[in-house]
């Protein structure tokens, strides 16, 4: 209880400590001021610096999220055609009497393998996203189908085990102090957070004399606060680039051979391929001008600038692996830390696009722990191997998910699904190739969404349940990529309504089948299990209740974290967990898997839409959709405040809209072959010629001609995915023309 903030009247007001659990990962310790059950102010970290962790604008409308008017608040049956958003209310009991009936029957009649799961948790805590729960209540009535692989990073996660065997690639933030020069290859952190503080330590790098330049395909808001060097380079070209880079390193003799003879294997293989001893083809600074449109004397200089500023870090980000050139851009990019001797290195970096660390990070016991589901039992292992084949015999590429709905076992997918089961997620929106998704939706015999809002994907549900949010419920979360703290959230409010979390719907429904001690443990007991049971918890959290009441348990580092550094300080004893127990710049796993996408060594190839594929004739831009300021992908896309922000709008070079006859403001359609939205262009030179940018995650609106009337930029983007895995979302090709 405190005095009343703005008035300073004995008026109590309740202030509680929590963190919100947004998908952005920043994880912001928020105050949340409560007054008569509603926020009624927001304050953010009171830590003194420098440990204050600045929460920004989408948790400062936490308030207008949480209390949004178009909350879902009823469980909600489907009384329209799908799509449309028409229901009606209907009881708990019903709702849960629904699933039960609809499980049974989907199951009798076609198998568990009918039943798919679409959870997806990146916006919830570690109890309540109620995914574990989920796969052991399925797995106990028979098994179920669901899908594999990280939409946000799987080019990277496969890039970082071939080269590291590791996917802990990252240094804590503060380390940024040490660096005499940073790269920002499409990292743009004053947007996308990667860590709350991260602008906070690269503006400190900056002030202490840190080169920072920014390899991009827009002038970032990261690059602009810190104006930052710009090298524009054509979208999925990086490769290229970094293996110019190589080559002026190898021809000047800039690389530290030492580094590489000591650590690594294949370097020489690599080296072959960058001098065109095996091809022919030397991979020198013209070549790659002509394929990034990056300047050769650019390339040149910044080769040497890299490979001779010690330490360096280059900062490789997920961003332009989320493509069709996906891993092998992080992989280059491992190659070029390898070959100047940054890795394991205070002020260095490893790369690998996933920046992590392992404090704060992953350590929480799921809430119930799974069990073996029969639908996947036989067979080759899902786990442990390269070969992406290998999981998808038994599971669906997350960016397949639409494909499968539509063509079944027919099509070369383990399962026909017929009924869907999705929470945590806004997949129709979120997904490759969203109209593909919505026709495939429609096929569903029976789709189930538990959801907040009425978002496009929930329009398509036959069965629509509330869930609680983050402020009405206590639970625990991490800061995803980096820490080094814990947060706790801490409940703020009653649920609004009749709103259940994921957890408690799973545990109701696990009651409905007669599941009797399915959930053993109160809510507070699972948390404090989860703290006080694991040991990489305990040892830094000490005691869990201060933690549960200050929100957060802050982990002091007496050195910054840095990737790799016993391996580099005593290789003897701390081999790489590699076959080779080095950093494989040359990988034999990779090799033996024989598929032209994944070449054992890094290299640049074609691939489908990008700039030089025939198709380019006839949609000659490509589509860059980056992640919003003011949302997380889809959430938050209701909050007014936000929305006000920064409209909606395309990015595009003067020349292009010029061209084209498109002025700024101009309502302008974006289309290819599968599919149209319409969107105000927004005329800027922040953004390279030949490109566009749309930020991901406005909501799909279509209609009747079926142009997307919301803007959602996953009506023009792939279906598909890289060699590793990794989601095409920035390999696309479009057209644009004035409205
Ligand atoms: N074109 C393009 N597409 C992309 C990307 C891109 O770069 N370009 N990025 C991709 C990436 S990296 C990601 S991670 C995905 C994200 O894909 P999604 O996870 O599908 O996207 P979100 O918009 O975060 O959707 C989360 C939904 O969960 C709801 N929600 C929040 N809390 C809860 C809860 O506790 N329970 C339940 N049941 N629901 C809750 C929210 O209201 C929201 O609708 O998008 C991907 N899509
Ligand atoms: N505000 C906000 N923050 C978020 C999220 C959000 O939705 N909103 N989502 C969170 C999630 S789940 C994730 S996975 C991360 C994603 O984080 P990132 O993947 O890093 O984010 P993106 O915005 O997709 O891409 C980063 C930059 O890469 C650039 N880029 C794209 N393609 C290329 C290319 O081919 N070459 C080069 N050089 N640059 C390219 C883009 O212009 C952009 O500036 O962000 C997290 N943080
Ligand atoms: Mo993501």
């Amino acid at each position: 209880m405190a005095l009343h903030p703005s008035t300073g009247s004995s008026e109590e007001v309740n202030i509680i400590r929590t963190t919100s659990t947004f998908d952005c990962g920043g994880r912001c310790p928020l105050r949340l001021h409560v007054e008569n059950g509603r926020i009624q102010r927001v304050e953010g970290d009171d830590a003194p610096e420098p440990d204050q962790l600045r929460a920004c604008l989408r948790c400062r409308a936490y308030r207008q999220y949480v209390h949004h008017s178009e909350r879902l608040k009823y469980p909600l049956k489907r009384v329209g055609p799908k799509g449309e958003g028409k229901f009606e209310r209907i009881s708990w009991d019903e709702a849960l009497g629904t699933m039960v009936d609809q499980l049974t029957r989907v199951r009798e009649a076609y198998g568990s393998a009918g039943i798919f799961l679409g959870n997806h948790f990146g916006c919830t805590g570690q109890l309540h996203n109620g995914g574990v729960a989920a796969s052991r209540l399925l797995a106990m009535l028979g098994g179920f189908t669901t899908y594999y692989g990280n939409v946000s990073s799987e080019g990277a996660v496969w890039a970082s085990l071939v080269h590291y065997g590791s996917v802990m690639v990252g240094h804590s933030r503060e380390d940024l102090l040490n660096s005499k020069l940073i790269i920002l290859w499409g990292w743009d952190p004053a947007r996308m957070i990667s860590g709350t503080n991260t602008m906070v330590h690269l503006l400190r790098a900056k002030e202490a004399g840190a080169g920072i330049v920014s390899v991009d395909p827009r002038y970032t808001d990261t690059a602009a606060t810190l104006s930052a060097r710009w090298v524009p380079i054509r979208p999925g070209t990086d490769t290229a680039m970094m293996v110019a880079m190589a080559h002026v390193m190898i021809k000047e003799n800039l690389h530290d051979q030492a580094f590489l003879d000591r650590y690594t294997v294949g370097f020489e293989k690599f080296k072959d391929y960058v001098l065109g001893v095996e091809d022919g083809v030397e991979k020198n600074c013209a070549w790659a001008q002509g394929i990034t449109g990056v300047d050769a004397a650019v390339i040149e200089v910044l080769a040497r600038q890299y490979a001779t500023t010690k330490p360096a870090a280059l900062m490789d980000c997920q961003g332009p692996a989320r493509s069709a050139m996906g891993e092998q851009y992080n992989r280059c990019a491992m190659t070029l830390c390898a070959m100047t001797g940054n890795v394991g290195r205070k002020g260095g970096s490893a790369g690998g696009g996933l920046m992590g660390i392992p404090i704060g990070h992953m350590f929480f016991a799921p809430g119930i722990p799974g069990m073996k589901n029969p639908v996947e039992q036989g067979g080759p292992s899902l786990r442990g191997s390269l070969d992406l084949r290998l999981r998808l015999i038994k599971r669906i590429h997350i960016n397949k998910i639409w494909d499968a709905i539509i063509r079944g076992k027919e099509g070369g997918y383990p399962a026909d699904i017929k009924m869907a089961w999705f929470f945590g997620n806004n997949f129709l929106n979120q997904l490759g190739n969203t109209n593909k998704g919505a026709a495939a939706l429609k096929i569903l015999d029976f789709l189930v969404v538990q959801e907040l809002f009425m978002t496009p994907t929930a329009k398509f549900a036959d069965l629509l349940l509330p869930v609680t949010s983050a402020a009405e419920r206590n639970d625990l979360t991490r800061p995803w990529p980096s820490g080094p703290y814990f947060t706790a959230v801490n409940r703020a409010l009653e649920p609004p309504g009749e709103c259940k979390s994921d957890f408690e719907i799973v545990c109701a429904l696990a009651e409905r089948f007669g599941f009797k001690d399915f959930n053993t443990k109160s809510e507070e007991q699972w948390l404090r299990a989860f703290v006080e049971e694991h040991p990489e918890n305990s040892r830094h959290i000490r005691d869990y209740d201060t933690f549960r009441r200050q929100g957060i348990q802050r982990v002091l580092l007496e050195e910054p974290i840095v990737a790799f550094k016993e391996q580099i300080e005593d290789p003897e004893t701390h081999p790489f967990p590699t076959p080779s127990g080095k950093i494989e710049i040359f990988s034999r796993r990779v090799a033996d898997l024989n598929d032209p996408r994944c070449p054992p060594v890094p290299k640049y190839m074609h691939t489908p839409e990008d700039p030089y594929d025939p198709l380019a004739k006839k949609y000659p831009l490509q589509l860059l959709t980056p992640h919003p300021r003011n949302r997380v992908h889809s959430e938050l896309y209701k909050v007014e405040w936000l929305s006000e922000i920064e409209p909606h709008t395309a990015w595009i070079h003067p020349e292009d809209a010029g061209s084209r006859g498109i002025g700024d403001g101009d309502a302008i359609i974006v289309f290819n072959d599968r599919g149209r939205l319409a969107i105000p262009a927004r005329i800027t030179e922040r953004i390279m010629p030949g490109v566009i940018s749309i930020f991901e995650g406005a909501w799909y609106d279509p209609d009747r001609s079926g142009t997307d009337r919301g803007g959602c930029a996953n009506v023009l983007t792939q279906d598909a995915y890289s060699g590793g895995g990794a989601c095409v979302m920035n390999t696309t090709l479009v057209e644009v023309v004035k409205a």
